[in-house]
């Protein structure tokens, strides 16, 4: 069975919003025509565009005071594939989901394999986990994982990430995303250079295991769960880190780790030229990391980075091949909605920086002439895509409007029933 939501119910739906849907996209390709802009082209790359859910988001989030379980969450890595396999058959445009090990504890790989085929899902890139401790393991990450001052704590970690590969190439990932909450709560605690110096090293022992065709993805965060420093703490020793070990390891943006008011969008052009550029996760924030799904606070920081990410697409830019994922904590939605809605944020931000009028603005930057520059992005920005992003979805299956078709399937109803010992992850961190 690969369809979890009823094709009958997508299509009832759809028979109903479409009449208005086709109003309003022809509306909106009358306009863009005025612009010298062919709707069908823009549809058609709005249908190619794909991101990955991560296996974790399909839980309901929480903070390290409380986590409040929603119902029917998925009590194991096949449910969240089911779940994810709803998100798919509404979206038509996540039909990959990126494993967090051991978190998703898997005894039969081959049998995990089998089922995302019979899902029709693909795998996206494995994330390790060293940021905490599990059950009866050797020695503990409490002073740090890859940079941790004890070798064999260093060489424990090093050989989950080199399982965690072995683990990819069985379920046909292609990349390892490394994050860890190494660094110091005081000052003095740590020696910055050596610790650094720890971290290279064991990252070079992971890179060396990395199969042909394999890219090793660098994420930075600058703070929690150590709050004074953290070993990749920027995108600065992020692409010291990538370039130290070579051309299969970029770095990788979580929109969430940054610094307030830091211009993501130009660290993007930076990783872009210099190759480095592995891949994102998206979200946004008011305060910091995933609080917020994505788009929901400054879609226009969202359409800029996308600005960028067109733009190299634009120029050809060798070795632009970017990843895109999302990693937010859905604390009080249904994850399966905020899911939903948070690709299609990001889709949509792909989509209108596909409107930007690239000669024009080239032209302005050329001749400083700021404000029409300015305008030109805003133009793009403003132009409601919506009805290209619902036409996507239909002419591939998808729902014209995934959330209500969602609602009316009842699906997180019937799922509550089978799934009655809900406990997600138990961790409540995203
Ligand atoms: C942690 O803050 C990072 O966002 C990582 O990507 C992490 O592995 C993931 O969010 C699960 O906690
Ligand atoms: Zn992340
Ligand atoms: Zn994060
Ligand atoms: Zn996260």
């Amino acid at each position: 069975m690969t369809q979890r939501i009823d094709k009958a119910l997508i299509a009832e739906q759809n028979d109903k919003l479409m009449p208005a849907l086709l109003e309003d996209y022809d509306a909106l390709a009358r306009k863009l025509a005025r612009q010298d802009i062919d709707i069908e082209r823009i549809t058609k790359q709005a249908e190619l565009f794909q991101i990955a859910i991560p296996s974790w988001g399909t839980g309901t989030g929480g903070t390290r005071f409380a986590r409040f379980p929603g119902e029917g969450e998925p009590r194991n890595i096949f449910e969240k594939l089911e779940d994810s396999a709803v998100i798919n058959d509404l979206s038509q445009a996540t039909e990959r989901v990126s494993p967090h090990f051991p978190w998703d504890k898997v005894d039969d790989f081959k049998e995990l394999k089998q089922y995302s085929d019979s899902l029709n899902l693909k795998w996206d890139s494995i994330n390790s986990n060293t940021f905490q401790d599990q059950q009866d393991q050797q020695h503990s990450y409490k002073y740090g994982s890859l940079s941790n001052t004890s070798e064999a704590a260093r060489e424990q970690a090093i050989e989950h990430n080199v399982e965690c590969i072995k683990w990819g190439k069985i379920l046909g990932s292609k990349t390892l995303t490394v994050w860890v909450g190494d660094g110091s709560n005081h000052p003095g605690q740590q020696h910055f250079q050596h610790a650094f110096e720890r971290y290279l090293n064991s990252m070079k022992k992971i890179y060396a295991e990395l199969p042909a065709g394999w890219e090793l993805h660098i994420e930075h965060k600058m703070f929690e769960p150590a709050f004074y420093s953290t070993v990749i703490q920027d995108w600065g020793s992020n692409i010291l880190a990538a370039m130290e070990l070579g051309p299969q390891a970029k770095s990788l943006v979580d929109l969430g780790h940054h610094a307030p008011n830091v211009n993501i969008e130009m660290i993007v052009s930076r990783l872009i030229q210099f190759k480095k550029l592995g891949g994102f996760h998206f979200n946004d924030s008011k305060y910091g990391d995933d609080d917020l799904d994505s788009g929901s606070l400054h879609p226009y920081q969202q359409f800029l980075i996308f600005n960028e990410l067109v733009d190299a697409q634009y120029r050809k830019q060798e070795g632009f091949n970017p990843n895109y994922m999302l990693d937010q904590s859905h604390n009080v939605t249904d994850p399966i909605e905020s899911l939903i809605n948070s690709a299609a944020s990001v889709q949509r931000s792909y989509v209108a920086a596909l409107l930007v009028n690239r000669p024009a603005l080239t032209d302005y930057q050329l001749n400083n002439d700021a404000l029409m520059a300015s305008n030109t992005l805003k133009e793009a920005f403003h132009t409601d895509v919506t009805p290209i992003l619902a036409m996507a979805r239909a002419r591939k299956g998808g729902a014209i409007d995934p959330i209500r078709t969602y609602r009316q399937s009842a699906y997180r109803a019937t799922v509550a029933k089978q799934r009655p010992n809900s406990g997600g992850n138990g961790s409540g961190i995203v």
